[in-house]
């Protein structure tokens, strides 16, 4: 008797134990994505009067990319690469924003990241700002995620906002969103970045033992900007400051949670922005630091971005600077390999970059494209050499010795500047014919 319940305690043990196991194999993914945020906005990224603590640490422990990539200056675009891994031309969504008055939005057809996590079995929740179609079929509910909160398009698309600039026969109203419902018009933006953190941090408690993939887009600090009680008045920056420093706070209680649930070090957590900062806005807007431009243009300010990573133990590189030209399109193929998910069958522009970023090796460099905020293509990146064509004059910089792309080397270089804009005419031309069709209502 005796030895048959040691035997029972035995398997039982071993049961807990391969349970454990279990749930310590997969990886969460946490990808936090702000709005109009500067490459120079965060004191970890140079700026010198915002404090940035949290993401400072997490760019210590973690890595802090110095080259890295969003695939257009403005929102909308910019959204659709990181959740699908393609140039925004390649799925008809490169013409500028969604306004709130269009009926088009991302194809349902398309094969985003968050169906990939749901195929895998995952939790999938998106809070914030959406951008990639207002209307039902394009909203996040049906493009894989199990739960939305949050604004289906930008946070001026307001009438109230509209009206505080001048502009009093703007017709629509800014709607709060819970699944495919408004539950809230014209909301307090000033809670906006505190009430999804809320959100985030309790669905990883809810989820902390199982896997779960969280789309946190702030509408933040894309204009209008507002801070809560709390972060309001504090920044020596400003309104702007206190900002950032509420998003930087929310990001250290999203790390807090993985850690107090033991779940931080199988996950994946990514901060990025979806553009640069809202230049012609002055001090309402943020700062590219040593980088010409901002938002809405093809110069490195409108689409250079900080980009730091918490890395899951089981694939971690060494931590520090990662050098590496790379973008959001890699994002979605970097962790389809990271979380052992299925690959979309389309055809999509990023590739995988984990194998390099963890073994150290020297990166490859597949060229770049800057497509412009009304989708035309202005320039490409191929190793340190950036060509870049506006109607009236071309450009030729070395990113590497001239980063604020100030010493034009075309004369110099005519050669080299032939070459790339012939890749350049060449993938617009290809990505032209193979472009597939974004969903619309009125097909
Ligand atoms: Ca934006």
């Amino acid at each position: 008797m005796k030895m048959y319940h040691l035997f029972s305690i035995a398997i039982l043990l071993n049961l807990i134990s391969c349970t454990h196991k279990q749930e310590q194999d997969h990886i969460n993914v946490i990808l936090i994505y702000a709005d109009d945020m500067g490459y120079g906005d965060l004191a970890c990224y140079g700026n010198p009067t915002i404090k940035t603590p949290f993401l400072d640490q997490m760019a210590v422990e973690g890595v802090k990319y110095s080259q890295f990539y969003v695939t257009s200056p403005v929102c909308s675009p910019s959204r659709s690469s990181l959740l699908s891994g393609s140039y925004p031309k390649r799925l008809d969504l490169h013409k500028h924003v969604i306004f709130p008055q269009y009926l088009y939005g991302i194809n349902p057809d398309e094969e985003l990241l968050p169906e990939l996590f749901k195929a895998a079995g995952y939790n999938t929740a998106c809070y914030g700002k959406w951008h990639l179609g207002h209307q039902t079929p394009f909203l996040p509910l049906q493009n894989g995620f199990d739960e939305y909160y949050g604004l289906p398009f930008s946070n001026d698309m307001s009438k109230s906002e509209q009206n505080k600039r001048g502009n009093m026969r703007y017709p629509h109203y800014l709607p709060l969103m819970e699944g495919n419902d408004t539950i809230e018009l014209d909301p307090d933006q000033r809670y906006f970045t505190k009430n999804l953190t809320e959100r985030c941090i309790s669905f990883i408690e809810l989820h902390s033992d199982e896997p779960f993939f969280i789309y946190l887009a702030h509408p933040m600090p894309h204009i209008p900007i507002y801070a809560s009680d709390s972060f309001a008045g504090q920044s020596r920056r400003g309104l702007y400051g206190d900002v950032i420093e509420e998003i930087d706070w929310s990001t250290g209680q999203i790390l807090q949670t993985l850690k107090e649930n033991r779940i931080l070090d199988n996950s994946f957590v990514f901060f990025s922005s979806d553009n640069g900062p809202w230049l012609p806005h002055k001090t309402r807007g943020g700062s590219a630091g040593p980088l010409r431009g901002g938002k809405g243009t093809t110069w490195e300010g409108g689409m250079r971005e900080p980009c730091i990573i918490h890395w899951p133990e089981s694939n971690k590189p060494e931590s520090g600077v990662n050098q590496t030209v790379w973008s959001t399109l890699d994002i979605l193929p970097t962790i389809v390999e990271l979380c052992g998910l299925q690959s979309p069958k389309l055809k999509i522009d990023g590739q995988s970059r984990l194998s390099e970023f963890i073994s150290g090796e020297a990166p490859e460099n597949p060229p770049f494209y800057y497509y412009s905020s009304r989708g035309l293509l202005e320039g490409i990146r191929v190793n340190e050499w950036k060509f870049k064509h506006l109607p009236d004059t071309s450009f030729l910089f070395n990113l590497e010795e001239d980063i604020s792309e100030q010493y034009n080397l075309i004369k110099q270089y005519p050669l080299l500047a032939d070459s790339l804009n012939s890749l350049l005419l060449e993938f617009d031309h290809e990505i032209s014919l193979e472009m597939r069709q974004h969903g619309t209502l009125d097909q």
